[in-house]
């Protein structure tokens, strides 16, 4: 948009005093923030307006992305960029005498998500709206984010997250639009007078579904789509009405991201969530719709539902509850339009992370989806028996063990079932879901993951965007496959070293950061090596301990002087249940207290565990990594997109043949990526073989092994059982992510990478094919590849170029 300077101040004195009735000079950064957030979003709200009339006018195809979390970050600088004005934001704040960076750092941001799939979620939002996409989010407006982490004597502590304690600027409480949820009670099928059934509903619990809409601008003002996020409040008819104990089931739902599920109450809690956001989702799709006046067999032309992991599955047969309960339609009809409608997004290889529900539960909370998913068992079965007999259709039935099984559920009832890497999509089809690729073998197909370039390096990492530029000229913004181009200036040594010292300054940055929040000092000098996800065992955090603890020991007790200095940076929660996870934050807590003490190490040698890592902490992180740690076993980790945000930013990969690391190794080529380890046949031909003795690797491993002991022995301080579980892990309980075996491999690639770091120009030259082989990771091209192979949705108009 256009916006002068002059304007700009105008309009933020204005909207200051008529908020606060007073001047801007006398205002809290909270006040300011506040302002010159509803300022920025008021600039938004034409464009916003215009895109939802023209998606109504035009009749639009729309795309509604469900999903149970979304990590936004901070919208104050990225709506300002997408809208082009950042930079007349920054000379207005500046003629205002106001610091721009310290209204930002009060910006709460929406820890709504947890992990990879939230921030995936929100990266696709943001591609969707800067290629013109009617791309919506739906999801729930939980009134606490994740936990807030605190380390209290190594061990992490959950605080609550209260994100919305004061006004959120950037969304809009939308009464109009709120929608009725029923859940609990009974239902009985009776004669509609016209020929068929109709359900009664007795003593249920009635929810007002309350929507908060969030402005999605796309990069350029492409368009302005929609992130709708659902609050449960008690209906008006029930107000003054309804029992204490009601009125806390209605509250509770959107209390917290993550119930305690290990619970009877806590799962139903969360089964409670899921069908809420999804009915209340589903039903203003259904709304939307009808504006435009057309016949319901053209739902599928006219509407997406792409399902983020299973946690939206009840999505298809809400849909068919609403097609057949009140739009009066036949089953054969609704299902038709059901299934393509509705498309579904496998996160995960892991068994465990599978959802099922118990049936008994499931019943007494959702009893009419009950029967409606009983009926489509009923009916997959009928229809597949004939054609695969007992076994494979048993394989693949929803209704089970006394379980329903949701992901059976969602590629039943949905068109496409896409993985998130190659590597993952194959495993999908030959593996996990080998049974459904039989029965479904067109329905099966990949997305590869993407990050949006404009948080994950435009906006955070502002020198290496400029320099970028200056070599290649804008083109690569709107079209990252052009990053490429600057493959032309891998052997110019001018702009290695610019590269240098962009990576330098970022590093400083961090520091000055990790200084000013966790007190520790850390060496610019050194190679700064970032291992940033969820802390999980597939991941392998604890391969990484073992890594560090042989360094120190290196040093320590061969006093090896000639070791490349490294600084490991870890940023990574535990859920709160999670014992092993804790367990491994405490040991390198206390490894990183007793390291960064010792003179005769810490020039070599430092730790930092940033604590409460989220999204605004890996803007600082990313652009700072020189080694991006990717090193879970192969075959575990679905795709990661972490790996891809640090090879943006010119980070180069130590890691395992897993996930998306297996097509950033086939893009930038294995001379600039450091791979190790087992790869997925021989983890599968190790897990088959039942042959794998982590003792034997112990045994004859003496660095392994005096790695290991070190866990127990006392060389790391207040460690008492966190290590000796650790160790046990490794030796008693079978090693079961195969570190033992895969850390030889781990520490000589590693010191590999030391080697490289002597010689400055050859790993500046790596840092940059790195940078210039990442374009296809751009999650815009991702989207694209929905839009065309799955959605079928086309954009509105063309972003303008820069
Ligand atoms: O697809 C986004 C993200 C992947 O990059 C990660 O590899 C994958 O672990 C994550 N999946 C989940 C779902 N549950 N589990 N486990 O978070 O999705």
């Amino acid at each position: 948009m256009e916006l002068t300077t002059k304007q700009f101040v105008k309009d933020f004195k204005e909207r200051y005093f008529n908020k606060y009735s007073n001047e801007y000079t006398t205002g809290t950064d909270e006040q300011l923030y506040y302002a010159l957030g509803t300022l920025i979003r008021s600039y938004a709200s034409k464009g916003w307006k215009n895109m939802r009339d023209n998606y109504i006018d035009n009749r639009r195809k729309q795309v509604y992305y469900f999903s149970i979390e979304f990590l936004p970050g901070k919208f104050l600088l990225k709506n300002a960029y997408n809208l082009g004005i950042l930079e007349t934001v920054k000379e207005g704040l500046k003629e205002l005498d106001l610091d721009l960076d310290r209204i930002v750092e009060i910006e709460p941001e929406p820890a709504i998500g947890n992990g990879g799939l939230g921030r995936l979620a929100s990266c696709y939002l943001d591609s969707g709206a800067a290629l013109g996409l009617p791309v919506h989010g739906n999801g729930i407006r939980y009134k606490y984010g994740l936990f807030k982490q605190k380390f209290v004597d190594g061990h992490q502590v959950e605080l609550p997250d209260n994100w919305l304690k004061d006004p959120y600027p950037w969304e809009i409480r939308n009464n109009v639009s709120a929608v009725t949820v029923r859940m609990g009670g009974n239902v009985w099928m009776r004669e509609d007078g016209i020929g068929g059934l109709e359900p009664v509903y007795e003593d249920t619990l009635d929810i007002l579904a309350v929507p908060y809409d969030n402005a999605l601008i796309g990069y350029n003002e492409a368009t302005t789509n929609n992130l709708r996020l659902w609050s449960a409040e008690v209906t008006p008819e029930d107000e003054g009405k309804l029992d204490k104990h009601s009125r806390l089931q209605i509250k509770e739902i959107n209390e917290n991201l993550y119930p305690d599920d290990t619970t009877y109450e806590g799962k139903r809690l969360r089964l409670k969530q899921e069908y809420f956001f999804v009915s209340a989702g589903v039903q203003s799709v259904i709304r939307q719709f009808k504006k435009y006046d057309l016949p319901r067999k053209q739902i599928p032309d006219k509407i997406a539902i792409q399902i983020n992991d299973t946690h939206p599955a009840l999505v298809i047969p809400e849909l068919m509850r609403i097609l057949l309960d009140e739009e009066k339609l036949s089953w054969e009809r609704a299902w038709e339009i059901t299934v393509n409608t509705v498309a579904y997004t496998n996160h995960t290889i892991l068994s465990e992370a599978m959802e099922t529900w118990e049936i008994g539960m499931f019943k007494e909370l959702l009893p009419r989806m009950y029967q409606i998913i009983e009926e489509i068992n009923r009916r997959h079965v009928q229809e597949q028996l004939p054609l695969y007999g007992r076994s494979l259709t048993y394989a693949t039935q929803i209704i089970k063990d006394g379980q329903i099984h949701m992901a059976h559920l969602a590629i039943i009832g949905s068109h496409s079932t896409n993985g998130v890497a190659s590597l993952h999509t194959e495993i999908l089809k030959d593996d996990s879901l080998k049974q459904f690729y039989e029965m479904f073998p067109h329905r099966f197909n990949n997305k590869t993951n993407g990050i949006t370039q404009r948080r994950f390096l435009h906006l955070c990492n502002p020198g290496l965007t400029e320099l970028i530029t200056k070599k290649i000229g804008n083109e690569w913004k709107t079209n990252p496959s052009e990053l490429k181009i600057f493959k032309g200036q891998e052997t110019n040594k001018q702009t290695l070293k610019e590269l240098e010292k962009v990576k330098l300054a970022n590093k400083k940055r961090l520091a000055k950061y990790v200084k000013e929040q966790q007190g520790l000092e850390i060496n610019t000098d050194a190679i700064f090596d970032v291992m940033i996800k969820r802390l999980h065992a597939y991941k392998r955090q604890q391969l990484q301990l073992l890594h560090i603890i042989d360094r120190y020991l290196r040093i320590k007790v061969d006093g090896e002087t000639d070791i490349q200095p490294r600084v490991f940076i870890f940023g990574a929660k535990a859920a709160p249940g999670y014992r092993f996870a804790k367990q491994v934050i405490k040991v390198i807590n206390e490894l990183a207290n007793l390291i960064n003490h010792d003179d005769e190490v810490n020039d070599k040698l430092q730790i930092v565990f940033i604590e409460n890592y989220n999204v605004s902490k890996a803007e600082y992180i990313i652009p700072a990594a020189e080694i991006s740690e990717q090193i879970s076993l192969a075959g575990k980790e679905a795709s990661g997109t972490g790996n891809m945000k640090m090879m943006l930013n010119g980070a180069i990969t130590v890691g395992t043949m897993d996930g998306a690391n297996v097509e950033i190794h086939d893009y930038v080529g294995e001379d600039n990526i450091y791979i190790f380890g087992m790869d997925r046949e021989e983890v599968r031909d190790m897990n088959w073989s039942g042959g794998y003795n982590p003792r034997e690797f112990y045994e004859t491993n003496p660095r392994l092994q005096r790695a290991i002991n070190a866990l127990v022995d006392g060389t790391i301080p207040n460690v008492t059982h966190e290590g000796r579980d650790i160790y046990d892990a490794f030796l008693v309980h079978g090693d079961e992510y195969y570190c033992l075996k895969d850390f030889d491999s781990f520490v000589h690639v590693q010191e590999d990478v030391d080697k490289l770091y002597q010689n400055k120009t050859e790993w500046n030259r790596k840092s940059l094919l790195n940078i210039a082989s990442a374009g296809p990771f751009s999650s815009d091209f991702a989207v694209a590849r929905y839009a065309t192979d799955i959605w079928n949705a086309r954009p509105v108009h063309k972003a303008k170029k820069d």
